[in-house]
């Protein structure tokens, strides 16, 4: 069982303790049983409608449209996702994608939007996805091509968008398009656009090695109504920005989720596997490595936690917190599961293994929703920013 200390820390409510309590018993009662490796999308649904049957989708939205609160509870958010990728990463998947496929209309959605969409996510009856990135577009946002024409009542959408979780099984996607009011980041907007819409085509399923739904959409005159727009026009890429503040940390929290699996999975091997007829536990070799995982996981907890804390006590923008959370989260985890491999010898890469089973989850989370290399970007803004702020008394320098 993984440490559970950090829920002391003063980061958390005693909401927050009763939750991590709550999805970590529902998590070990079902998870195994809702994952089935031949049909992943159906494993999906399943766990997304087991998840919103237990309330647990609830956190994903916001009241009085199916949530709990006026705003997110990162923290909340966080302490799930660990929880369920600790059990299996398709479990930590499914949830995520009901929070960020449902983020920019809980952040910038109309009360008729968050009337109509936020319910089913919350009930788990409806999986939400959130379409940005594009062949020729994945890190540099502001290099979007797909457009959004205004028609009449109507906006009219054309356009590839790729690497799409829940691609072609979604109730619906947050789409982002040019509608040219500026040039680069400045002329982007944000549309809900219904799973079911006519023009949108999957064109292709994509295959990945920790299988999840992944796809890439094309979009042919698809016309959406117009009060599908999310915020105002030529906000679109704020909203991205925006949105991806909150999930960053929860991405991070994943991760932790994974990496706390992996030192459980090396902890209980080295107990019982023997050298020389003697426990590999005791070897020092072996506990330096452990305390290096230990270390790793308790530092990244607190860089997740604090910047969930940090969004949660309302700070407007926690670009860098939320950065350094992702960035480091995610690399440490995959050192860590990297350090559980190896402590297994042969069966670390033996396939069915946990820790092989991690060892190709972890892999995407240090590119999905900005590679670590943009992490740094904008953290090495932030701390550029800041100095330079202080340099001219006051005066902000927002780019080198
Ligand atoms: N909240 C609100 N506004 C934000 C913001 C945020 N978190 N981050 C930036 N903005 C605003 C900026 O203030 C700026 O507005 P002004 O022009 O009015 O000052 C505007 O957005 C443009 O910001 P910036 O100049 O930093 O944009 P860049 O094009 O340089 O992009 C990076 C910066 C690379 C950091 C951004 O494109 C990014 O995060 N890319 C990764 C995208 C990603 O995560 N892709 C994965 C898809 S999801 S799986």
């Amino acid at each position: 069982m993984a440490d559970r200390s950090f829920l002391d820390w003063p980061f958390f409510e005693h909401r927050h303790r009763a939750l991590a309590h709550d999805i970590g018993r529902w998590a070990d009662a079902h998870v195994d049983g809702l994952v089935d490796h031949e049909d992943i999308d159906g494993s999906c649904r399943a766990l997304v409608r087991a998840l919103g049957d237990a309330g647990f989708c609830a956190h994903a939205v916001i009241a009085p449209h199916g949530g709990l609160g006026d705003a997110h509870d990162v923290r909340a958010l966080c302490l799930i996702r660990e929880t369920l990728a600790r059990r299996h990463g398709l479990a930590d998947f499914a949830f995520a994608m009901q929070g960020l496929g449902s983020g920019p209309i809980v952040l910038h959605g109309s009360d008729a939007l968050k009337g109509r969409y936020l319910p089913p996510v919350a009930a788990g009856t409806s999986l939400g996805a959130f379409a940005l990135s594009e062949p020729d577009a994945g890190s540099d946002v502001a290099a979007l091509a797909m457009t959004a024409e205004r028609s009449g009542d109507d906006y009219v959408l054309n356009g590839v968008k790729t690497w799409i979780s829940n691609g072609g099984i979604a109730g619906h996607y947050v789409v982002f398009a040019r509608t040219g009011e500026g040039a680069g980041a400045k002329g982007l907007s944000a549309f809900v656009v219904p799973g079911d819409a006519a023009g949108l085509e999957i064109a292709e399923r994509i295959d990945v090695i920790a299988p999840h739904p992944l796809a890439t959409l094309k979009f042919t005159d698809c016309a959406v109504p117009g009060d599908h727009l999310l915020g105002e026009p030529g906000e679109g890429f704020k909203i991205a920005m925006a949105t991806l503040d909150v999930f960053r940390s929860t991405v991070g929290a994943a991760a932790l989720g994974l990496a706390r699996r992996a030192l459980d999975e090396a902890l209980r091997h080295t107990a019982s596997r023997k050298i020389g007829g003697r426990p590999l536990a005791g070897l020092q070799m072996v506990q330096a490595k452990i305390a290096d995982m230990a270390t790793a996981i308790d530092a990244a907890a607190l860089l997740v936690y604090r910047a969930a804390w940090t969004k949660d006590q309302g700070a407007p923008r926690v670009s860098r917190e939320a950065a350094m959370a992702k960035m480091f989260a995610t690399e440490q985890a995959q050192s860590v599961i990297d350090d559980a491999v190896q402590l297994h010898g042969g069966l670390g890469v033996k396939v069915g293994s946990k820790v092989e089973e991690l060892y190709r989850e972890i892999r995407a989370l240090r590119i999905y929703e900005g590679a670590t290399d943009v992490q740094k970007l904008v953290i090495a803004r932030a701390a550029q920013s800041a100095s330079g702020k202080q340099a001219r008394g006051g005066a902000d320098v927002r780019k080198p």
